[in-house]
């Protein structure tokens, strides 16, 4: 079999199947930028390749999939989290034109230009750490120009960076302060005006919508996500954060790619899941760094065979983070999930939650040539070590 690279003498993690899918003596093989052959070199086919990388016995691994992250915003909230440390409270803050209001306005703010030239550091940083996939959602906009911009300046991210991004239009994230209070009014704008012409130009891949007592009520979102189906556009939901609305079985009840943070999910919610094949998006950053103490109820999520998938949630108000290596630690640490749970979170489930797990997620002969390849003796290195980046090289679509 003719192909264009090939790496040998590779331990793999292919993630097929429920574990791991450990390969001791592994090949990958790719032709036009997908895997022509990943697995044992004894079962290998004669495979005669134009370039050979010996990896002497190094790990490879699917390139990782970041699944959540609003990582294109104006500003950052460095201040804010100095007052917060000062004593400040969310509510002072929030008075003195801080929280997401402020990060709207630096957004606006901003020409889409900037936006692009102020996320690249952040996306390098992941890219840094065997990203390949990335998803990139709006949400601080909240009027049609700036929501535009934003899913905009996500595109262009993924064309300048050897990266596949996927965008979310994120309308229903924050109650802008020009709706002076009317949430179903600033609802109709997002389903009948915004969302509507985000579609037709082609720019988003899904619909999100934030639901909860700060943010919009089921009823509301049920609104957003009617307006989604009319388009064609998958969603998913930001549920049970902070308190339990049963935004786990709307989310589910739409079919949902995944329902995320969930740490008030209850037993109906996480069977309504499992029911809708809607994947559990966990967010250890937002947890940490708002030192929430109500954990997502991980054994109730196993219990009924619910996905999980982990992600950055990298945003400037409650998680500005940019490693899903530290996103693994935190999992693993704060939630207790196993190292199998992180790393197929950070893979293969979290290719579930795009959507695109036909296409990446997994090390898998079809699809794109998305390899991590780590210079680690197991793979619990990955999500043992913090602030240790292992990685020796990173491969999207062969390359
Ligand atoms: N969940 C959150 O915690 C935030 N957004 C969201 O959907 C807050 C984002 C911010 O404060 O900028
Ligand atoms: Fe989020």
């Amino acid at each position: 079999m003719q192909c264009d690279r090939l790496w040998n003498n590779a331990r793999l993690a292919t993630l097929t199947g429920e574990g791991l899918g450990i390969v001791d003596d592994g090949i990958v093989a790719a032709r036009d930028g997908r895997i022509v052959y990943a697995g044992t070199a004894a079962n290998a086919p004669t495979l005669e390749a134009a370039e050979t990388m010996n990896c002497a016995g190094r790990w490879i691994t699917p390139g990782l999939v970041d699944c959540h992250t609003h990582i294109v915003y104006g500003g950052n909230r460095a201040h804010e989290f100095e007052l917060r440390l000062a004593g400040a409270s969310y509510e002072e803050i929030a008075r003195a034109g801080g929280g997401i209001v402020s990060t709207m306005r630096a957004t606006r703010a901003a020409t889409e230009d900037e936006l692009v030239a102020s996320a690249l550091p952040r996306v390098d940083a992941l890219i840094a750490e065997g990203v390949t996939t990335l998803e990139i959602k709006s949400g601080y906009g909240l009027d049609m120009p700036t929501e535009m911009k934003s899913l905009r300046a996500a595109r262009r991210i993924g064309e300048m960076r050897p990266l596949s991004v996927k965008t979310t239009f994120l309308g229903a994230h924050a109650l802008p302060p020009e709706a002076k209070g009317d949430k179903d009014a600033y609802i109709g704008t997002v389903s009948d005006e915004m969302l509507p012409a985000v579609a037709k130009a082609g720019l988003a891949d899904a619909v999100d919508g934030f639901c909860e007592g700060i943010a919009f009520t089921p009823e509301q979102i049920g609104r957003v996500f009617e307006a989604a189906k009319a388009h064609g556009l998958r969603v998913k939901l930001h549920a049970e954060q902070l308190s339990n609305l049963h935004g786990a079985s709307l989310a589910a009840h739409y079919g949902a790619l995944s329902a995320d943070h969930l740490e008030h999910v209850d037993e109906a919610g996480a069977k309504a899941l499992a029911t809708a094949g809607t994947v559990a998006v966990l967010l250890p950053g937002a947890f940490y760094f708002v030192r929430e103490t109500h954990k997502p109820p991980v054994e109730l999520l196993r219990q009924h065979g619910v996905k999980i998938a982990l992600a950055s949630d990298s945003n400037p108000g409650t998680s500005p983070l940019t490693s899903l290596l530290l996103a693994m630690n935190m999992g693993a640490t704060l939630f207790r999930l196993t190292v199998d749970e992180c790393l197929a979170g950070v893979t293969r489930e979290a290719a579930r939650a795009l959507g695109c797990l036909d296409s990446v997620g997994t090390l898998e002969a079809g699809k794109w040539c998305d390899l991590a390849i780590w210079n680690i003796e197991r793979p619990a290195e990955l999500v043992y070590r913090m602030g240790f980046n292992p990685l020796h090289e990173r491969v999207w679509r062969g390359k």
